[in-house]
């Protein structure tokens, strides 16, 4: 087939070097970018693949996320918008791992196992992120596209959940909103306007004081915007895209970037992952004691709120307790409106043990436990009327069930629904629309983070007050080879290899309100080592010491980890 001599051609300009074993990883494949060219050619040409199958666009993004500048990666995206499935991943790691003489062999095997109809069109949507490598390793995934006459669009410099959205708007025929960056910032931006005008009717309504207070709602308007935030981009994507936005919402939003690439290195001693695991703010970042801040990672699809208080102590407000405002919003809004909807919270082990306790306890939602990595999350979302998922990273959204959503509408649109209760629908409403339920989202959670604060009247000291974080901390410790621990329940457990669970067992019950787990990432050549306790001292202890356990029994290579 004429197909087939093409993929050989242009398979020779992306080589594979030979032995080199990729893994997919958390979130598709990563590495240091010079590995990387013959992995993104051939991922271009499982996305042809697949949009064949599905008969459907599907998106492919360069990028690497959190890692450093010299690393690169790829993600992978299916029709809706989600992450593609366990079996297209374990077809995308035997291409990607074939030895360049059976390429076309894996290849022809997964058309077989697949049946996927070669004559069908296939549409990929291609996005890059900053790194500078990201510019020939996209080219490369536009070649495995050719390769395979499929047709490919490429956006160029997208946010990892802006192609995310692209890919959803395209196959829902424009229902889920207009496939461009525009029309991405226009649906965002347009409902915080929406959301933070009916702020002020809602606080005009119930509070009689402001009412007399402000003249009209125009007036009142006014008196309460521009909302103010300082923003860390991380010297990636996400700083670029603050820009664009900028003008969408300079009325209701004025944000002041820091990080913007101008100068320093991506994700370099700042981004969301910097802040999270330091627990510190990142350089070049300019805060005022009380000041609302937030940090975003290398493609934006995380976001970490901080500030520091009169002592100049950081406070850091992560996916936990993300999750925890947005859930409470909504949750008092379904009972404003009086729908009995299901609504869920979903984490994974490095959740902090507070926010599980309070969301139990006192909010009374259910709280589901999952693996690293979003698409576990996303997944066990789906299965509640509204799903909020969060890693304590950053990474996070909210889904709605289908049903959830026409319940909402039907309420905005009921003649014999009061004032009161419409104003709630049609705020839940505006929720549902500033989300980006294909994955998390940055941009898109900030303008909601920022909307629900304003519409509660509430600081960011009063949102970190909800609950107090367990002193917690997150080291990494380098092994020869760290697909030798492998976890069970959620990864809260080592299974392997012997000995080390019941090390870490007893090195936690020296602690009060302990726990501790150990994983292998699936980003970075690294063990993830988590601790918690009732203090720091007690936390960064057992954090070293099961760090010891991990070097000891797991194969750890270089210097041993020393005390924090
Ligand atoms: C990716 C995944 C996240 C995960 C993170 C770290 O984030 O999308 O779900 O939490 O990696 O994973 P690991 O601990 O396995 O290294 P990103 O933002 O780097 O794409």
């Amino acid at each position: 087939m004429a197909q087939f001599q093409e993929v050989s051609k242009l398979s020779s300009q992306h080589p594979k070097p030979p032995g080199l074993v990729l893994q997919y990883g958390t979130a598709g494949f990563r590495s240091n970018a010079k590995h990387l060219d013959h992995a993104m050619f051939r991922t271009g040409l499982l996305a042809t693949l697949r949009s064949k199958k599905t008969k459907a666009t599907i998106g492919v993004m360069v990028t690497a996320s959190h890692n450093p500048e010299e690393d690169n990666g790829v993600k992978l995206i299916d029709p809706m918008g989600n992450m593609v499935t366990a079996e297209w991943e374990g077809y995308a790691t035997q291409l990607v791992n074939a030895e360049q003489d059976d390429l076309l062999i894996v290849l022809k095997d997964i058309i077989e196992k697949e049946t996927v109809n070669m004559s069908q069109e296939a549409n990929v949507f291609v996005g890059k992120d900053t790194r500078s490598s990201s510019v020939s390793l996209s080219q490369a995934v536009l070649d495995g596209v050719l390769a395979l006459s499929g047709h490919s669009k490429d956006y160029g410099l997208v946010t990892t959940p802006q192609l995310h959205y692209m890919v959803c708007c395209q196959n829902t025929q424009g229902k889920y909103g207009e496939p461009t960056v525009e029309g991405y910032y226009r649906k965002l931006c347009q409902l915080l306007y929406s959301i933070v005008s009916l702020c002020v009717c809602v606080s005009l309504f119930v509070c009689f004081f402001f009412f007399f207070f402000f003249s009209s709602v125009q007036h009142a308007i006014h008196s309460f915007l521009p909302l103010h935030l300082s923003v860390d981009g991380a010297n990636g994507i996400g700083a670029l895209k603050l820009h664009e936005m900028e003008s969408h919402v300079k009325s209701e939003l004025q944000i002041s970037v820091f990080n913007d690439g101008s100068k320093g290195k991506l994700n370099y001693e700042c981004g969301a992952d910097f802040v999270k695991m330091q627990q510190k703010p990142p350089t070049g970042m300019e805060m005022s004691p009380g000041e609302r801040c937030c940090s975003y990672d290398g493609d934006a699809d995380r976001i970490v709120y901080y500030y520091t208080d009169s002592e100049g102590q950081f406070h850091l407000l992560d996916g936990d307790k993300i999750a925890t405002l947005i859930s409470t919003f909504l949750k008092e809004l379904l009972t404003q409106v009086g729908l009995d909807l299901k609504i869920a919270v979903v984490q994974t082990a490095y959740a902090n043990g507070s926010s599980t306790r309070y969301l139990e306890d006192t909010m009374k939602v259910i709280v589901r436990c999952t693996k690293t990595g979003v698409k576990h999350l996303h997944h066990a979302a789906q299965e509640f009327d509204i799903g909020v998922y969060f890693e304590a990273n950053g990474h996070g959204t909210v889904l709605f069930s289908e049903v959830a959503e026409e319940k909402i509408q039907l309420l905005t649109q009921d003649p014999n629904t009061n004032d009161e209760r419409k104003r709630a629908a049609q705020l839940l409403q505006n929720t549902i629309n500033v989300i980006n339920q294909t994955v998390g989202d940055a941009i898109s959670d900030m303008l909601l983070i920022e909307a629900i604060l304003a519409i509660k009247g509430m600081t960011v000291q009063q949102w970190d007050a909800i609950y107090t974080d367990l002193p917690n901390r997150q080291l990494k410790v380098k092994v020869a080879d760290r697909r030798v621990i492998d976890t069970t329940d959620a990864e809260r457990r080592a299974v392997s290899p012997a000995g080390l669970q019941e090390a870490i067992d007893s090195l936690v019950k020296k602690y009060k309100l302990a726990r501790s787990f150990v994983r292998p990432s699936g980003t970075e050549d690294v063990v993830r080592v988590y601790a918690e306790a009732e203090t720091q001292e007690s936390a960064d202890a057992l954090a070293h010491e099961v760090s010891l356990a991990v070097y000891r029994l797991a194969g750890g290579v270089g210097d041993e980890p020393k005390p924090l």
